[in-house]
């Protein structure tokens, strides 16, 4: 097939699924076309992939340029020039209404277009008064939509009054990719032998609830040594370094910024903290899982559906964060359950949510949606 994909380039989890995607789908022999205003953060090209840049004109009328129409208009030269069968949008807002626009545009065929719900564009943005309307005529005008988890399908329908199927194809992990460290020795570097460590990896955005990440780790630091690892960059880092100042950790905390290749960093710790206010899913909890590594998280949105409590890892209410202390230090303080915990979430990772399964949900749905589209 040739498959146009358009996702937000920079550093989010429905970006990054959708370019594992988009270089899984390459893999398989389809032809994959991104289109986006920059290339997307994990992107390698290669002959089956390509890349077409919206360049959004600024002028000084346009005090928010249009960047929509603009993609709209790129997304249907894309689709004549390379004569695209499908397209997949990650992210409703402004992704569906733009395919729309874009598929209205072509005058002599129909190309479809999936949309794919990540988590914020219906739990934030799209549930804002002002953008509700519209997310909600992109779902209704998709040729097929998908949600990230069960919790997501639910939210959609039932909060934007949605009539048609929405269906589920949850995020995965390459697990050949993301596995257990095999050079144990770069942890050296980030840790003494003797030093546990935990790690978080996000926007930093207040979702993500840094300033618990940091609390957690400064009780666990009181019983015993370990160090954080903050992977990421976003506008909430500033207050979690002055954080891990006033809580007297700054010196075991190291903030790595953004990193392209999180396997390593994850195949090292010992922990992932994911103590967010909302996950529709939660990505990096089954990147952690995938390389052998127990989650500390929340219990909220679609996170129960990928790590399972006292098997993967542990839950907890938001906001706990004394308890998520102590999920910490029982992990830490006791190597088989680490051990135990681990190897069950890898499998889990392998059985549930390896990348060649859930792709392959991905070619059917495709597959389905252009002959129905045909026999219009
Ligand atoms: O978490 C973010 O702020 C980024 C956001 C995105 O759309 O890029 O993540 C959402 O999509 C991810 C990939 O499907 C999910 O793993 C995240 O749980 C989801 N974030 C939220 O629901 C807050």
């Amino acid at each position: 097939m040739k498959i146009g994909i358009t996702c937000y380039p920079t550093y989010g989890g429905s970006g990054v699924v959708a370019t594992e995607l988009g270089k899984e789908l390459a893999v398989r022999g389809h032809d994959v076309h991104f289109i986006s205003y920059a290339l997307p953060i994990r992107l390698t090209m290669n002959d089956r992939i390509y890349f077409h840049e919206v360049e959004v004109l600024t002028y000084p009328l346009f005090e928010y340029p249009p960047y929509d129409l603009v993609l709209a208009t790129k997304m249907a030269e894309v689709m004549t020039r390379y004569d695209l069968d499908i397209l997949h949008v990650h992210y409703a807002i402004p992704h569906s209404i733009s395919a729309y626009l874009a598929k209205m545009m072509l005058s002599d065929r129909v190309v479809p277009f999936v949309t794919t719900l990540h988590g914020t564009d219906i739990t934030l943005v799209g549930n804002d008064r002002s953008y509700l309307p519209i997310t909600r005529f992109g779902i209704e005008q998709s040729d097929a939509v998908t949600a990230v988890s069960e919790y997501l399908r639910r939210r959609t329908i039932d909060e934007f009054q949605i009539r048609r199927p929405v269906t589920v194809v949850p995020n995965f992990v390459d697990c050949n990719t993301y596995g257990p460290a095999k050079d144990k020795s770069i942890r050296s570097k980030f840790a003494n032998e003797d030093e546990g460590i935990l790690i978080h990896i996000s926007n930093f955005r207040p979702v993500k609830r840094i300033e618990d990440v940091i609390a957690i780790f400064s009780l666990v630091r009181q019983k015993r040594k370990a160090r954080l690892l903050m992977v990421g960059d976003g506008p909430d880092r500033p207050k979690a370094e002055w954080l891990a100042n006033t809580h007297g950790v700054a010196g075991e905390v190291l903030f790595v910024g953004k990193q392209s290749d999180m396997s390593q960093l994850l195949s090292i710790s010992d922990i992932l903290l994911l103590p967010s206010d909302l996950e529709s899913f939660g990505l990096v909890a089954l990147e952690a899982m995938a390389c052998e590594v127990p989650v500390i998280a929340t219990r909220v949105g679609g996170v129960p559906e990928v790590v399972r409590h006292g098997v993967d890892g542990f839950l907890y209410d938001v906001g706990d964060v004394s308890s998520m202390a102590e999920g910490c230090l029982a992990i830490l303080d006791n190597p088989q359950l680490r051990s135990d915990l681990g190897q069950a979430a890898r499998d889990r990772a392998r059985r549930d949510f390896c990348a060649s399964k859930i792709v392959l949900q991905y070619e059917d749905l495709y597959r389905r949606t252009i002959q129905e589209a045909l026999s219009h």
